[in-house]
């Protein structure tokens, strides 16, 4: 019988077919080909027609047996190659754990950022608060009230960054917090202000922006000696027990006396070199008593009161600290620079 034979054919072409198929999309297209709509097998059920009846029966059950065949073989070589290629999949992309990382910078704090909260940390451990105050200040309390005339070089177009707006400036110290500080609390207080200040300058060792610690200490006897020793302590906490401490009588309105403290050079160790311009020391911050007319102005009794401050540059004392020879490099935002400073 002719479709008998066309089974047997079939059979055997597509048994053979299959030994070599590699993939699912071969394994779909033999499907196709034998059990879709078009298919060889399906074709198999209309030559049924042509058979004479009492052998529909036999050829029927043959095409259906032959049809059950084929969909168990598929259906088997199907979970193989999805096996297969699942297996594939994941050996390709199989994480190697001895391969090094990618490096990602953890980041850091700024040199100035980690001097400024070193700074503060010493000073709050001794009992100072931190008190904070506006960068746009008023020229009042960044002048009138810390005794500064209206005629003090200071106040100059070119050392002053003026604010459009009438009786304002970017400040040009952190002293004005001083006032702020009085204004709001009675003695005693002992403050500490860190803070960003503004000045038309700018050279190796000069920026228009830049950090100062203002510290304040007001209360019953207080004395030069207590200004000494405190400074003393935090000196030696930055700079170690060795660094050589001189007081220097200089002016400030806003203290009477006044002095500037200098330290022994930290890159000559005091014999003579560019940093220090050959003196063997390097000036590191302004200080002195409260002049009786800033009391005045914020209302403190002087005959009961007195007090000491101070204003000290951060930049500054991050360059002596990590002998860093222009203060431009501290803006530069180079990460060659700043990662140096990492963890200190
Ligand atoms: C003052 O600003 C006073 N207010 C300090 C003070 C406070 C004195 C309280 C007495 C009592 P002076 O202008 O010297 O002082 O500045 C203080 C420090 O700021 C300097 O020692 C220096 O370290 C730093 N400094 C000044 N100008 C610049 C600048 N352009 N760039 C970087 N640091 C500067």
């Amino acid at each position: 019988m002719q479709i008998k034979e066309n089974i047997e054919a079939l059979e055997k072409e597509y048994q053979e077919k299959l030994k070599n198929i590699k993939d699912l999309k071969q394994l779909q297209d033999i499907k196709t080909e034998l059990l879709g709509k078009k298919g060889k097998i399906t074709s198999l059920f209309k030559l049924l027609k042509e058979v004479p009846p009492e052998k529909k029966k036999e050829v029927g059950a043959l095409i259906n047996s032959v049809k059950a065949k084929f969909e168990d073989i598929l259906k088997e070589f199907e979970k193989q190659l999805t096996e297969k290629e699942l297996e594939e999949k994941l050996k390709k992309s199989k994480i190697d754990i001895t391969l090094p990382g990618a490096w990602v910078s953890p980041g850091a704090p700024h040199p100035v950022t980690a001097t400024l909260r070193y700074i503060s940390d010493i000073f709050v451990s001794m009992g100072f608060k931190i008190e904070e105050g506006p960068e746009v200040e008023l020229e009042e309390y960044n002048f009138d009230m810390l005794n500064i005339p209206k005629d003090h070089p200071a106040r100059e177009m070119q050392d002053t960054f003026f604010i459009n707006k009438k009786g304002y400036v970017l400040r040009t110290h952190t002293s004005p917090v001083q006032i702020r500080a009085m204004l709001k609390q009675k003695p005693p207080l002992a403050v500490i202000a860190p803070g960003k200040v503004y000045r038309k300058d700018l050279d190796p060792t000069h920026s228009p922006m830049f950090h100062q610690i203002e510290g304040l200490v007001v209360d019953e006897n207080i004395t030069f000696r207590d200004l000494k020793g405190i400074l003393k302590i935090f000196l030696e906490s930055v700079f170690g027990k060795n660094i050589p401490i001189r007081f220097r009588p200089s002016y400030f309105p806003f203290t009477e006396p006044s002095a500037e403290v200098d330290i022994g050079c930290t890159v000559c160790k005091g014999k003579g070199c560019r940093v220090c311009k050959n003196t063997g020391w390097l000036e590191i911050l302004g200080c002195g008593m409260v002049d009786p007319n800033v009391f005045e102005a914020v209302g403190i009794d002087t005959e009961k009161y007195t007090g000491f401050a101070f204003g000290l540059g951060i930049e500054r004392i991050t360059m002596l600290k990590y002998q860093i020879p222009d203060i431009r490099l501290l803006f530069s935002n180079d990460m060659r620079f700043n990662l140096q400073f990492k963890g200190i």
